[in-house]
């Protein structure tokens, strides 16, 4: 009997699907999408750059369509690149996005509109209260009302808070109070009401941070505006994610009537020069040298399978909470888009996502199908 036949009369067969080698068995029983592997579960996600939504890369784009069911701008829908200036709005690579998502049924959570961070310059300028206030309008009502029910989700705030659970200072909490989160729904209720609105961060899943994410979910609820969900970002190292917490945190955000998503993961196998502080602030950076760069030339095997088993248990979480958790997304495709290969160190190789720089799948990738199909 050829192996041939064999195929074919394998598929959809389960117990001749025994006699056949183990590598038969992957093509021919096993699930080979993620989106596919999960579609009861949860969503899958990835963040995609410029060049991405543009469809440059064919090798890239047949990736995302055949494995993600949602995806988020990198950087496109951020303040400074969609609202350059106060009157001057650039929707081009937004509204792209917007049919791709159409066309390939993958849902867009747009990212994100209230942020201290990647800001238009001409904010800086801003003085007054008043003017922050109808920058913070103009930008909500224009913005999230022109891809209402267009894109799934917005990421209406973001990174808000400090470590210890505080109100960040960004210049949203000076010139317009701690108020300014609720305002910041309220308004986006208004200009996107079918469209889910979302806290996001970094960290959340840390008890004082988390406190503060809590903090914020109940003070949105009590003035009767719409919150959603909220989005543990997960950039974390491969050797401690912190899964008690994680743990806890879906427990203690789920009870609070919203959905749990995992939005912007990613497993660092890089030494973090800070120890074990993690941190997404993007101006905590530390000077490059080579013993802090120890991949280079490739990644062993050892580190492959860690980073496999790391995923692995992280989904095993989100699994058993999948009643609550509604989607998890991957801050990107391939290991060379990662923005962990210059953060917090400059210039270094790191090989944080489930495809390699080549676009091949890593064993982490197998280890989440395997995970399903087991
Ligand atoms: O991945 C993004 C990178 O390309 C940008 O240079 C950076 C600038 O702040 O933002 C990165 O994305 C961030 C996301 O928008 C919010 N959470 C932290 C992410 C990693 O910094």
């Amino acid at each position: 009997m050829t192996s041939k036949f064999f195929l074919t009369v394998c598929s959809g067969v389960c117990l001749l699907v025994a006699a056949c080698s183990p590598s038969q068995k992957i093509s021919i029983t096993k699930a080979n999408s993620l989106k596919e592997a999960y579609k009861n579960n949860f969503l899958i996600g990835a963040a995609l750059n410029t060049s991405q939504i543009q469809e440059h890369d064919s090798v890239a784009d047949n990736i995302i369509k055949q494995h993600f069911s949602a995806a988020t701008p990198e950087n496109i829908m951020k303040a400074e690149i969609i609202h350059p200036a106060w009157d001057t709005y650039n929707f081009d690579l937004a509204d792209k996005l917007v049919a791709y998502g159409a066309k390939n049924n993958i849902k867009i959570n747009a990212h994100t509109l209230i942020w201290h961070s990647q800001l238009p310059s001409f904010i800086r300028g801003i003085k007054s209260a008043d003017s922050i206030k109808l920058y913070m309008e103009n930008h909500i009502n224009t913005v999230a009302a022109r891809y209402n029910g267009k894109v799934y989700s917005w990421d209406v705030v973001n990174e808000a808070l400090n470590e210890d659970g505080t109100l960040r200072n960004s210049v949203f909490l000076q010139k317009l109070g701690p108020d300014y989160i609720v305002e910041a729904f309220r308004l986006a209720q208004k200009a996107a009401p079918d469209t889910k609105l979302y806290y996001n961060d970094y960290n959340i899943e840390q008890p004082k941070k988390r406190a503060g994410t809590i903090e914020i979910i109940k003070k949105i609820k009590a003035a009767g505006v719409r919150i959603d969900g909220v989005g543990i970002q997960g950039h974390w190292h491969m050797n401690d994610a912190p899964l008690d917490k994680i743990e806890e945190s879906i427990k203690e955000f789920s009870a609070l009537g919203i959905e749990v998503m995992f939005t912007e993961l990613d497993l660092s196998v890089l030494p973090n020069p800070r120890g074990r502080n993690n941190s997404a602030d993007i101006a905590a950076t530390t000077a490059y040298n080579e013993s802090i760069n120890p991949y280079k030339n490739g990644m062993p095997d050892s580190v492959q399978q860690k980073l496999a088993k790391s995923y692995e248990q992280l989904f095993q979480l989100f699994l058993k909470y999948k009643k609550n958790v509604t989607r998890v997304t991957f801050w990107g495709v391939d290991d060379g888009q990662s923005w962990l290969n210059d953060f917090p160190v400059r210039g270094r190789t790191n090989y944080a996502l489930l495809f390699d720089r080549k676009l091949q799948p890593k064993k982490a990738f197998y280890s989440l199908i395997d995970l399903k199909n087991n």
